[in-house]
């Protein structure tokens, strides 16, 4: 059976990839299944028809015969458990793949998404810019903590595994502000990830939505 995942009709990153659909099409990709997308628009996402399928009104989600999820984590799971190639075959392996799934949502990614909100929303503050070096010192801190750890390994337990999928996904949302290029080993880990068929396809398909959006 054909997946689907919704998708922003009009991302507001321009088609970067930086939307959470990226990390379920670059997993989707990498284990070989076909999906079809449905795009919302922002208004469509606050309605009670996308609210059954995702109670906080965003994308993605992901609709696969009577089973609907939300949360691009757990859907990534779910993919890489279904198919092969994104978890080991090895118990503890696998275990220990899930852990970095984890570790990237709940402790790298948390003051990454803080700098994001200093950014957007609270750049008009006064205290901005009193703020801003803390925000990134927390990153900094997971950083090289995840720098120490990946060393010169090319991922971070052995073979490229769902944590690698997640762990660039959530790196990657700090492109734009220049602090990966502190940590060669961090910048290679991320751009070693993108550089992956399965994520360049994954890429290319979100960044098509959004070119036709804007074109129609
Ligand atoms: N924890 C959820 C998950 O991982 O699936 C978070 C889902 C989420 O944040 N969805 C966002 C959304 O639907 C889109 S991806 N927002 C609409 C809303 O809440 O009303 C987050 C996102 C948005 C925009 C950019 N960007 O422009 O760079 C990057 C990431």
């Amino acid at each position: 059976m054909t997946p689907t995942i919704t998708v922003f009709e009009r991302s507001p990153d321009g088609g970067r990839g930086l939307a959470r659909d990226m990390g379920v099409r670059w997993a989707l990709e990498e284990v070989g299944q076909a999906y079809d997308v449905r795009p919302v628009s922002f208004g469509g996402m606050k309605e009670s028809a996308h609210r059954s399928l995702h109670p906080f009104g965003q994308i993605p989600t992901y609709e696969e015969g009577d089973l609907a999820l939300f949360e691009s984590g757990a859907i990534v799971l779910h993919i890489a458990e279904r198919h092969g190639g994104l978890l080991p075959d090895d118990t503890n392996a696998r275990a220990r793949a899930i852990t970095w799934m984890f570790a990237a949502l709940s402790t790298v990614e948390p003051p990454i998404a803080d700098l994001a909100t200093a950014m957007i929303l609270e750049r008009n503050e006064s205290w901005h810019a009193q703020r801003l070096p803390f925000v990134k010192d927390r990153i900094r801190d997971r950083l090289g903590q995840l720098s120490v750890r990946l060393g010169k390994a090319d991922w971070l337990d052995d073979a490229f595994s769902a944590g690698d999928l997640m762990m660039v996904s959530v790196l990657r949302r700090l492109n734009a502000s220049g602090m990966l290029q502190e940590y060669p080993n961090l910048s290679a880990y991320v751009a070693r990830g993108e550089a992956r068929p399965a994520f360049r396809r994954a890429f290319d398909a979100q960044l098509a939505v959004f070119t036709a959006a804007s074109a129609g």
